[in-house]
């Protein structure tokens, strides 16, 4: 089946035209194989060999030492910010590009994205620049305001590879032609592809010959990975050990974590090899296991440090090594689709002396869907629009995020969302909040403690402005009228 796909494969992409549609069918051949060869065994993991990081080996960011204030600008010269950009606004019913959602203050992720790296430069005095990886899906529409924050930091973009999409059932792609427009038929393979791509960009060599040897990569959708001079420090002093450990190639920042925490990965020892699982990876008989708070108790915040050398490396000596994803899908048309991904993190285990450091929740912020949204819109959090920090409210007594599940029928796409709440309500000693049906909210409302709203369907329930629903179940049909 393999030769017959390399066959087709060469027959439909014209080596010329290769590059130009960032189309790289090599590395897509080498994560094909890796499918094909792993397939018999089923593309999840053997779980017995699965076993939680110990906590004792994370070290804590509270360990860490303060930066003496003359080596700020030294360090932060050494640094490149990168956002990974490639992801659409679908989980929250939006077409657009993920980054360029409104989320507060009329701020978009992007827009409180270069705030944050415009106030470090302007405090310390550095040039720290922004890099976006776009994919296709994201290139287009992020170019056209870029213009916007050209003249406020050094704003760079690059866009990742893009692969053919294959049907479930031949496992061959879907495109017939190289130069194939139809967007369904293409995917961008996961933000694993930035390390290929980055190399590809000719940004990786740019920034070396500019004196830069750090990367500091996360989600855009993250609004709580700042820069830290702290995490920066600790790479660079690892990084120049001359007590016979190996320098700090890469670093993890994980969290503890919390009920909220389903979409992702965590670290793990997989065959006594430090590793990602992702969700993805699991096991369908042990996802709930994986999602427990017992068992895998740190996450994955995406937020990751990496020596720039250690990539050039690595990607020359063709040993980058990263699990394949499956993520099946069913296209409009019904046509059942797999798409070969890889995830960034998964590529801790080639780096040398690699760590996860085990950092505070405020630096995992992540929006993946409208229940994330709507903690971030209220009053748990305070935004700096000077500087574009993202903080918990202090009047918050205690530090851990609410747990909010909005239904996705009626909240789950954005515009929808919005149109429900007539102001996002007060929560600042919410606990766990399930909102679930034709549900609307008046001006005014506070909720605390454990609040559970259940519309039945085909009737609605409208919540008073003004109202205070505190440890409170709500079901059925509670329409307040005018009169
Ligand atoms: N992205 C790309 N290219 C792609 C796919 C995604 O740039 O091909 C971007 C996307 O725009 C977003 C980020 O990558 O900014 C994360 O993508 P997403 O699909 O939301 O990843 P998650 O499933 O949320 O998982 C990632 C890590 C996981 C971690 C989690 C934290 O894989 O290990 O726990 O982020 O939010």
């Amino acid at each position: 089946r393999l030769t017959q796909y390399c066959q087709r494969l060469e027959e439909l992409a014209p080596l010329g035209e290769r590059p130009s549609l960032n189309v790289n069918f090599k590395h897509f051949l080498k994560l094909f194989t890796q499918y094909l060869e792993n397939r018999s065994q089923s593309l999840t993991r053997d779980w017995v060999q699965i076993k939680p990081i110990p906590s004792d080996e994370l070290p804590l960011y509270t360990s860490l030492s303060i930066v003496q204030s003359e080596s700020f600008i030294p360090l932060l010269d050494k640094l490149v910010v990168v956002k990974l950009n490639g992801g659409l606004g679908t989980s929250m019913g939006c077409e657009g590009p993920k980054s360029l959602i409104t989320v507060r203050n009329d701020m978009t992720f992007l827009d409180i994205v270069v705030k944050q790296i415009q106030y470090i430069n302007s405090t310390y005095g550095s040039n720290i620049p922004l890099v976006l990886m776009n994919s296709f899906n994201t290139d287009q529409e992020t170019k056209r305001i870029e213009e916007r924050y050209k003249s406020r930091i050094l704003f760079y973009t690059f866009c990742q590879s893009k692969y053919p999409r294959l049907e479930k059932e031949t496992l061959l792609p879907l495109v017939s032609d190289i130069t194939d427009h139809d967007i369904s038929s293409w995917y961008p393979p996961g933000h694993g592809d930035f390390y290929q791509s980055y190399i590809n960009s000719g940004l990786c060599d740019e920034f070396l010959k500019m004196g830069k040897e750090y990367l500091f990569i996360s989600n855009i959708d993250n609004l709580g990975a700042t820069v830290d001079l702290k995490i920066l420090n600790y790479m660079h002093n690892q990084s120049n050990t001359s007590l016979g450990s190996k320098p700090c190639e890469f670093l993890m920042e994980v969290t503890d974590k919390t009920r909220s925490d389903v979409k992702g990965g965590t670290l793990v020892y997989d065959n006594g090899v430090k590793t990602l699982l992702e969700i993805a990876q699991v096991p369908k008989q042990y996802v709930d296991e994986f999602v427990s708070v017992h068992k895998f108790k740190i996450f994955n915040t995406n937020n990751l440090w990496v020596r720039m050398s250690a990539i050039k490396r690595l990607i020359s000596n063709g040993s980058l090594h990263m699990e394949p994803i499956v993520n099946m899908k069913t296209l409009e048309n019904g046509l059942k689709v797999i798409q070969l991904e890889n995830a960034i993190g998964a590529a801790i285990k080639c780096f040398d002396g690699a760590v996860g450091l085990n950092v505070p929740r405020s630096r995992f912020l992540p929006v993946k869907t409208t229940s994330d949204l709507l903690s971030l819109l209220s009053d748990l959090y305070c935004l700096e629009s000077s500087t574009g920090v993202i903080y918990m409210n202090p009047l918050r007594s205690f530090p851990s995020v609410p747990l909010v599940k909005l239904g996705y029928n009626h909240f789950g796409r954005l515009k929808e969302f919005l149109e429900r709440f007539e102001d996002i309500p007060q929560m600042l000693e919410l606990d766990h909040l399930t909102v679930s049906g034709d549900i609307r909210f008046g001006k005014n409302v506070t909720l605390k403690g454990t609040v559970i709203i259940i519309a039945n369907p085909g009737e609605r329930i409208d919540i008073p402005m003004g109202s205070t629903l505190e440890n409170k179940v709500i079901s059925g049909n509670l329409r307040v009228l005018d009169h």
